[in-house]
């Protein structure tokens, strides 16, 4: 496949082309799926596809058994399904051709379409496809490719809601109510003789408000939503030999970073991905810290490690509960609570007769106690994460949760909460008739919402969204 040539393709095509793409990954397979999709789909398959029928005569959306037919050769036996438009996934005509997954194979399929008449797609031009054909609008088409992605279980349950429209219908229900808004003012304008009631205003200052919350509740989820997206970067901080990189290895369920019993044997920060209970957590394990030191890799090390707080979500900062605070752990309690991000207190060897810390009054999230050694207390300090970035909260407070995970709807969510809040103002400010200018406000949020169901978008929008898909999607 010569994907190179399309990646720099700047353009999505918009002509009638029929585009052929090979839908699996690159590389030997079982099985090896090439599409087709346009309005020539059938007959350009037609004519290396035999089989006891000919393919016209399939009955759409069933497998049916095929050759491929390449000049004197059969080049293999493959499953053909057949969809006709609207009813496939771009609303065009459209065949999906099994093979067995061979490169050669898939390469020469290719070039048969190619030779009656197909184009290479290029990359997400088949969703494209699907979205300019409205079989999905473009939160759903930005979820195909999410769903693609998505590496946890929170990634694919946010993909897969917004797949099935659940953001788009979360949407529609505040275009709706900004419609309505915007007509109740419009019929003022109309009508500019008669004097406004106050009760009337009243009303539409209440109705303005309700929505102005939906929009906040969905700007909102963002924080959570991208938390669940796209995981968590977690610093391990503390003194030295409190159980950092015990706790690291013990999170991961391997051996990974070096544990011994003298302080200062992490000298660089470590960085490591793992799941924790469905989240994606990026782990950081970082060197200790004490307040003096002249050796210049153990200072170095030190610096990594105010860059991985710096870098962080949430501060896991651990001490050994099974001693007296030391100074050390108080200049690094003092730095980590300076930065102004949760920090959650792990009190590390439980397993160990413990002593009082006199930690009561210091402003930690949480506090948590483990044996990072015996592998006791994880689940409690899991929750505790969970908690302390408000996912179980947010997961409770609504009914059906929705969030937004994207840096664009938030973009867009924050231009439609301004026109929203424009209109707000002018009805509580104003005794006079300002209903003119409110239309105006209540029709920009109304624009900006278009854009991210995909109603009033840029082609320029469009490339940059669509060219993150891969291939063959
Ligand atoms: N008893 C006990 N010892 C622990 C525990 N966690 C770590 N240690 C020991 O404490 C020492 C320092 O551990 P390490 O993980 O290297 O600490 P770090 O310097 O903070 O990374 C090692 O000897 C560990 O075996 C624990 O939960 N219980
Ligand atoms: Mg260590």
């Amino acid at each position: 496949m010569a994907q190179g040539s399309f990646e720099t393709s700047k353009t999505i095509a918009r002509s009638e082309d029929t585009i052929v793409a090979v839908a699996t990954p690159p590389g030997e397979g079982a099985l090896g799926v090439v599409r087709l999709s346009g309005e020539e789909a059938l007959s350009i398959a037609a004519r290396f596809l035999v089989g006891p029928k000919p393919l016209s005569e399939l009955p759409p959306r069933s497998v049916s058994l095929m050759r491929v037919r390449k000049g004197e050769h059969i080049l293999d036996q493959v499953m053909v399904t057949l969809f006709q438009g609207p009813r496939s996934y771009t609303g065009e005509d459209a065949v999906e051709i099994s093979t067995h997954g061979s490169p050669y194979i898939l390469a020469r399929l290719l070039e048969l379409s190619q030779d009656s008449g197909a184009r290479l797609a290029l990359p997400g031009e088949f969703t494209f496809r699907a979205f300019l054909n409205g079989r999905m609008d473009l939160t759903q088409a930005e979820a195909v490719c999410g769903l693609i992605r998505a590496k946890t279980e929170w990634a694919h349950r946010t993909a897969q809601a917004h797949l099935q429209g659940a953001l788009s219908q979360r949407l529609a229900e505040i275009r709706l109510h900004l419609m309505q808004l915007l007509a109740q003012v419009e019929v003022l304008l109309d009508h500019p003789e008669e004097e406004i009631p106050s009760l009337n205003r009243e009303a539409l200052c209440i109705q303005t408000d309700g929505v102005l919350r939906e929009v906040e509740t969905l700007i909102n989820s963002f924080n959570v939503g991208r938390f669940l997206q796209d995981g968590l970067r977690i610093a391990i901080v503390g003194s030295p030999n409190v159980g950092k990189s015990s706790l690291l290895n013990a999170l991961l369920g391997k051996e990974r970073a070096i544990v011994t019993e003298f302080p200062g044997t992490t000298r660089d920060t470590l960085e490591e991905a793992a799941h924790l209970d469905g989240l994606a957590v990026i782990w950081i394990d970082t060197a200790g810290i004490r307040s003096h030191t002249l050796d210049p890799v153990e200072k170095e090390g030190m610096e990594r490690t105010q860059r991985a707080i710096q870098s962080s979500d949430l501060i896991l900062f651990v001490l050994d509960q099974s001693r007296d605070l030391q100074s050390a752990d108080r200049s690094v309690m003092e730095m980590v609570l300076k930065v102004g991000k949760p920090v959650i207190a792990v009190l590390n060897k439980s397993d160990l007769p413990s002593m009082d810390l006199h930690l009561n009054g210091a402003p930690f999230s949480e506090r948590v106690s483990v044996s990072a050694q015996k592998g006791q207390g994880l689940e409690e300090l899991s929750q505790s994460i969970h908690r302390v970035v408000g996912i179980p909260g947010f997961l409770c407070a609504q009914e059906q949760p929705i969030w937004i995970a994207s840096a664009r709807h938030r973009d867009i969510l924050l231009r439609v909460r301004q026109g929203i809040a424009e209109a707000m103002k002018l009805f509580q400010n104003s005794s006079q008739c300002f209903e003119d200018l409110v239309a105006v406000h209540l029709r920009e949020a109304l624009l900006a919402l278009e854009e991210i169901l995909g109603g009033n978008t840029t082609e320029d929008l469009l490339n940059t969204i669509f060219s993150n898909f891969c291939i063959g999607k």
